[in-house]
C-alpha cells in the first residue's frame, strides 16, 4: 500500500532528446565566456544562445568571436528580462532541454551530459545545480559567509511554502524540459532577479519535478557582482512570491504568473 505501481513508472517515458541547447544570460562577461563554454564537455550541447544585456564590456564581440549565437538587447532589461530572451529563443531553436547557466565561469559545467542523461530517463522535469553539499565546501568555495546565510534561510523557507527538499534554490545552474518552457507563463514575472523564485513557485504549481544535483562553483571577482542591497531586495521580494504561490494553490486567488502560458505547445515561443 502506499507503493507506485510499476505500470505508473512505465508511464512515465523515456524523454526523446534530440536538440539541447545551452543559453547564456550574460551581462559584463567577456572575461569569462570562453572558460564557461570550455567547461561544458563537447558534444553535450547542439546551440549556444548567449543572450547579453547590454553590457558595458566586449560580451558581444567575444561571444560572437566563439561562433555562438548572440542575441544583443538594446536596453539593459535585467536578469528576468535577460531570461526571457534566452528562453523565446531556445524554444524557437526546437530545444527539447535547456541548460541555463550563468556564463561567470562560476559554475562547473563538467556536469552538463550527467543533467542532460537525468532529464532523459523521463524522472525528473526541472534540474538545479546545487552549490551547498556541505557548508564547509561552499564557505571554502568563497561563498560569502552573509550570502550562504541568506541562502540557507531563503531555501529553507521556500522548500517549506513549495513543499520541496532542493539544496539551493537560487543557482545560476539550471536545465528544462522543453514542456516546462512551454506550460510556465514566463513573460508574466520580473524582469529582475527574482525571476528564478517565479520560476520555481510555478514549476511546482504546475506539478513538474524538480531534481537537484551537486555543481562545484568558484568565487571570484568577476564571477559575483551583486551586492547586499540587491540581494536583500531579491530575498524579500522571493518571500513575497512565495505567499502568491501559497494563495494561487489554495483557490484564493490567481496571480498571472499561474495561468498556463497561452504559447502553442510544439512550436516557436517568440
Ligand atoms: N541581465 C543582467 N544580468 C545581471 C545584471 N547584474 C548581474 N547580472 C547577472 O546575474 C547573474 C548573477 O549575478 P552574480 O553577481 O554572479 O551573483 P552571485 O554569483 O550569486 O553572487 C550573473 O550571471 C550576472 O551576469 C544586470 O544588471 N542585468
Ligand atoms: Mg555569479
Amino acid at each position: 500500500m502506499g507503493f507506485v505501481r510499476l505500470e505508473e513508472f512505465r508511464e512515465r517515458p523515456e524523454r526523446d532528446i534530440k536538440k539541447v541547447v545551452c543559453v547564456m544570460p550574460a551581462y559584463n562577461a567577456e572575461l569569462t565566456i570562453e572558460k564557461t563554454l570550455r567547461s561544458i564537455p563537447a558534444g553535450s550541447v547542439h546551440e549556444f544562445i548567449l543572450v547579453d544585456d547590454c553590457s558595458k564590456d566586449r560580451t558581444v564581440e567575444v561571444a560572437r568571436s566563439l561562433g555562438i549565437s548572440v542575441i544583443p538587447h538594446e536596453t539593459n532589461k535585467g536578469y528576468g528580462g535577460n531570461q526571457k530572451t534566452c528562453y523565446d529563443a531556445a524554444l524557437a531553436a526546437g530545444a527539447d532541454v535547456v541548460v541555463m547557466i550563468h556564463p561567470d565561469y562560476q559554475y562547473d559545467g563538467r556536469i552538463t551530459p550527467a543533467v542532460v542523461s537525468l532529464l532523459k530517463t523521463g524522472t525528473v522535469d526541472v534540474i538545479l545545480g546545487s552549490r551547498i553539499r556541505s557548508r564547509r565546501e561552499t564557505l571554502e568555495g568563497g561563498m560569502p559567509k552573509y550570502k550562504y546565510i541568506s541562502n540557507r534561510a531563503l531555501t529553507i523557507f521556500e522548500n517549506m511554502m513549495l513543499g520541496q527538499n532542493a539544496g539551493d534554490l537560487h543557482t545560476g545552474f539550471r536545465a528544462y524540459a522543453r514542456e516546462v518552457l512551454e506550460t510556465i507563463n514566463y513573460h508574466a514575472n520580473s524582469d529582475d532577479f527574482v525571476f528564478d523564485s517565479e520560476f520555481l513557485a510555478q514549476s511546482v504549481y504546475h506539478r513538474f519535478r524538480i531534481g537537484d544535483v551537486p555543481i562545484p562553483t568558484r568565487y571570484f571577482d568577476e564571477a559575483s557582482s551583486i551586492n547586499f542591497r540587491r540581494s536583500l531586495k531579491y530575498g524579500l521580494e522571493t518571500v513575497k512570491v512565495m505567499f502568491k504561490y501559497k494563495l494561487a494553490q489554495w483557490g484564493l486567488s490567481k496571480s498571472s504568473l499561474f495561468k498556463d502560458s497561452a504559447r502553442p505547445s510544439g512550436s516557436g515561443g517568440v
